[in-house]
């Protein structure tokens, strides 16, 4: 073995082009520490926003400082012994530590109260982490593949929160994205979720579906949405201002797509925003078990087909497109093409009750949780697009009276 290393490493010592290699490698290594080629990258965990989040900053950057020290101390020891005391130099050994009961005392009682050092602190936040009480808002959190449901039932009134980056930005297979990633892609949505400032929100998060986690770093708030539980988790921001996160739990096909905007509001600019949303989503049904809420004012409205293709393209891309694609023409074996389908070509009523019930066992789950207008919209839009050119407009009314039956 030796005779074959030898003449290798003396061929890679010797050698001037490996050698240039390396300074080569070398410089590249010290041009990425040149802080522009970081600009934009963080290297710690983002910036608290309240006040929990500020103690798991702060822990983090404790512990990491335990970690350094016992690294830097340990280390250090470890290589001046295994240098000062080497063999070549013919150093002995004029101690024997074999079976000291004193070292393994010492070495038993140091790292006992550096853990207990770290775990009192640590549970401290914990047990901050999960005192709910006193809560001065509750909003209910209600996770779906692959989006979320903010109800302020206080106030009577509750929304969708649907990923709004253009497909046209994210592209699909078969179809690359046409247009640039913008600054916040994959983390922007239509409708955000606002809170007061300074205010203990409690949050209830459970799941329609799949286990999904709501999490937002820099509120301190990661939590399960478990179907059939609710789950309870607090913040108080400290300062107005935006906070983005993300479903922390592979929910499925679109898991990267649910992204969580929390809007954080003055007390006023708060108390403006829930009068005008009591207006905006007041109207629109609760859940998908209580449909008959659907507006009234929806009923009334007529669509001419230009309107309802116009609004109908929205619901799409918020809703189907992930299954049935931009073309219309679905995924073969997986989700059915609605360009030349026999159904969405067919009656109004026999399309209307596929969104309403769903079709059970399979992905096409129901959309009863739009409303009448959305759904007349979408109906309209899918029967007058791509191969599709029924020139049939499906009324809110025509939904209405199928949703009741
Ligand atoms: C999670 C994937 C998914 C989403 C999202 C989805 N669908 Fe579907 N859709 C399916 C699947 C799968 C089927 C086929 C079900 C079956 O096997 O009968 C289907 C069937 C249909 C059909 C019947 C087509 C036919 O020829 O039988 C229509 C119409 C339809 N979807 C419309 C929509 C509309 C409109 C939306 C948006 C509001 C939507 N779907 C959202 C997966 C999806
Ligand atoms: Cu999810």
């Amino acid at each position: 073995m030796q005779t074959m290393i030898r003449p290798a490493l003396n061929i890679l010592t010797n050698c001037a082009l490996c050698r240039l290699k390396a300074a080569g490698v070398f410089a590249a290594m010290c041009a990425c520490m040149v802080p522009n080629a970081w600009a934009g990258y963080d290297f710690n965990i983002p910036q608290p926003g309240t006040p929990i989040s500020q103690q798991i900053y702060g822990l983090h950057m404790y512990i990491l400082f335990v970690c350094a020290a016992i690294f830097v101390i340990v280390f250090s020891l470890m290589f001046y012994s295994i240098f000062k005391f080497r063999k070549s130099k013919g150093v002995k050994p004029d101690v024997n530590f074999h079976e000291s009961t004193l070292i393994e005392i010492i070495w038993t009682i140091i790292p006992f109260i550096i853990l207990i050092a770290m775990a009192i602190p640590a549970t401290k936040t914990v047990l901050d982490m999960k005192d709910t009480s006193n809560p001065d808002i509750t909003v209910k959190v209600t996770a779906y593949q692959w989006g979320w449901r903010y109800d302020y039932s206080a106030e009577d009134f509750g929304f969708y929160s649907n990923l709004s980056t253009p497909w046209s930005q994210i592209g699909q297979p078969g179809t690359p994205a046409t247009e640039e990633k913008g600054k916040d892609y994959l983390l922007e949505v239509d409708n955000a979720m606002v809170v007061p400032v300074g205010k203990r929100v409690r949050l209830l998060v459970t799941s329609n579906d799949v286990i999904h986690g709501w999490y937002v770093p820099q509120l301190g708030v990661n939590q399960y949405g478990i179907p059939g539980f609710i789950k309870d988790v607090w913040f108080k921001a400290n300062e107005v201002g935006t906070f983005k996160g993300q479903c922390s739990q592979i929910c499925g096909k679109l898991h990267g797509y649910m992204p969580i905007t929390v809007i954080v509001k003055s007390e006023a600019d708060y108390a403006k925003w829930i009068e005008e949303s009591k207006v905006k989503f007041g109207a629109k049904p609760l859940t998908a078990s209580l449909p008959a809420s659907a507006s009234v004012e929806d009923a009334n409205k007529k669509f001419t087909l230009a309107e309802a293709k116009e609004v109908g393209i929205k619901i799409y891309a918020a809703n189907c497109i992930a299954c049935h694609q931009t073309t219309g023409k679905g995924m073969p074996g997986a989700f059915p093409a609605l360009s030349g389908s026999k159904v969405v070509q067919g009656p109004i009523d026999a399309q209307i009750n596929v969104l309403l019930n769903g079709r059970p066992g399979t992905a096409m789950v129901s959309f009863a949780r739009l409303s009448d207008s959305e759904l007349a919209a979408v109906i309209t839009y899918t029967k007058n697009s791509w191969d599709n050119n029924t020139g049939k407009i499906v009324q809110p009314a025509d939904v209405k009276a199928l949703r009741k039956a």
